[in-house]
């Protein structure tokens, strides 16, 4: 058995800034074309009016302050509420490819590796652009990768599980370096036309080298210590688009489409679920919360990250995190599966050799996996 390392990481930004102020302008001048619209409709009982959504609702409720999109402005233009994106060739780099590419030639150069050490890559991710050929198979061609590539949908966990399956290949000797791309284009299947989350998700990509411990040679490793993974079905989070929805005869523009939760009962059900999870997994290690010094957290609510440490070490954490759980999410919003891996990506210079984390993700399915990994 080989010992396994995280040798890099790599985040792709888009380009694009969308603040809260922008995009209320843009729901409420929505809500008002429709309400306008539809307004006989409304004043006769057969249809509610859209309510506004406010700035100061959004920082509350989540603490997420702006998001990064690929594409601004058909998010913000109140006839279309969705990004724009121009179709590509069948010959061209796809648009998912291309955000992956881009994350993961930055983490193999902090790993001090060329794409031709790769010999697996996983796409892990809460949604593909297509479903074949393989998002990471058109990634391992792009970067010049040897080995194989395959997809994987665990939704905001995506990440934790992909590292699972690269430790367990790279641990059995099965595969020497793995590549995990994490690209969340969030944009294209988040209902912006619907307040209750229109304000949640942002568009990244996030890119980890995992290797065995004797060929890494990085200044910056991490020894992953243990991962644990685990689900439990929901129905709480939900997109029903699919390639049974033409033989359905479904509505494609349906809001079932699209993302759609019951963000309350997802907040009081996975916050335990998350707590208990991590503090098992450090005890079959005999190790407890109080001993972690970083946990990078999913990044779905200031919240629920605030409860998560509360209940494991009892302390406090403020709005803008904490040292021992930092908080990327204000800048990035949720994004999905890249989220712990943006935190990790961010807030890791500081620890020292023998200092230990835990990158946790929980989310969609439900679903939760933990990472325990110790500073070399
Ligand atoms: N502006 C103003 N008021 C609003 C708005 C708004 N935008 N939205 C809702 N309100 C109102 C509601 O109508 C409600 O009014 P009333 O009390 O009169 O009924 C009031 O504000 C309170 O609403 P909520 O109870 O819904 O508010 P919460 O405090 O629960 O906050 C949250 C809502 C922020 C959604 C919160 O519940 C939350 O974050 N929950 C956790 C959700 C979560 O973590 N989900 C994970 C999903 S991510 C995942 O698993 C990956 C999926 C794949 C990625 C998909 C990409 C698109």
């Amino acid at each position: 058995m080989h010992q396994v390392v995280i040798s890099g990481t790599g985040l792709y930004q888009p380009p694009h800034i969308i603040s809260n102020a922008e995009l209320v302008l843009a729901f409420n001048a929505y809500a008002d074309l429709q309400n306008t619209e539809h307004a006989a409709a409304i004043a006769a009982g057969e249809r509610t009016a859209i309510t506004h959504s406010s700035v100061e609702f959004i920082e509350k409720a989540s603490g997420i302050k702006q998001r990064y999109v690929l594409e601004k402005d058909g998010v913000l233009d109140p006839t279309r509420m969705y990004p724009r994106f121009a179709e590509r060739a069948d010959d061209q780099l796809s648009l998912m490819a291309e955000i992956a590419v881009d994350a993961a030639l930055k983490a193999l150069a902090a790993a001090g590796k060329q794409p031709a050490d790769v010999d697996a890559v996983l796409c892990a991710s809460a949604n593909m652009q297509r479903p074949y050929p393989a998002m990471a198979v058109e990634i391992q061609a792009a970067l010049g990768a040897g080995g194989y590539g395959f997809d994987m949908n665990v939704a905001c966990s995506s990440a934790t599980f992909a590292i699972e399956q690269a430790v367990n290949a790279v641990r059995s000797g099965a595969s020497k370096c793995v590549l995990i791309v994490n690209p969340e284009i969030t944009s294209a299947h988040l209902e912006w036309r619907d307040r209750d989350c229109h304000f949640i998700f942002g568009d990244v990509c996030t890119a980890i080298v995992i290797e065995r411990a004797a060929t890494a040679t990085a200044a910056d490793q991490w020894d992953i210590v243990s991962t644990h993974l685990a689900t439990q079905f929901s129905n709480n989070i939900r997109n029903n688009f699919g390639f049974m929805n033409r033989a359905e005869d479904s509505d494609p523009l349906a809001r079932d489409k699209t993302f759609r939760q019951e963000g309350r009962k997802v907040f009081k059900e996975v916050v335990p679920i998350a707590a208990a999870h991590i503090e098992a997994h450090l005890a079959t290690l005999e190790q407890t919360p109080a001993k972690v010094r970083r946990f990078w957290l999913h990044q779905a609510n200031l919240g629920m990250n605030q409860l998560i440490i509360k209940k494991l070490i009892g302390e406090s954490m403020g709005s803008s995190g904490s040292d021992v759980a930092p908080l990327i999410l204000d800048t990035y919003a949720n994004t999905a599966s890249a989220g712990s891996i943006i935190a990790f990506h961010e807030h890791r210079a500081d620890l020292v050799a023998g200092d230990l984390g835990v990158i946790c993700s929980f989310g969609a399915g439900y679903s939760v996996g933990s990472v325990i990994v110790r500073k070399i």
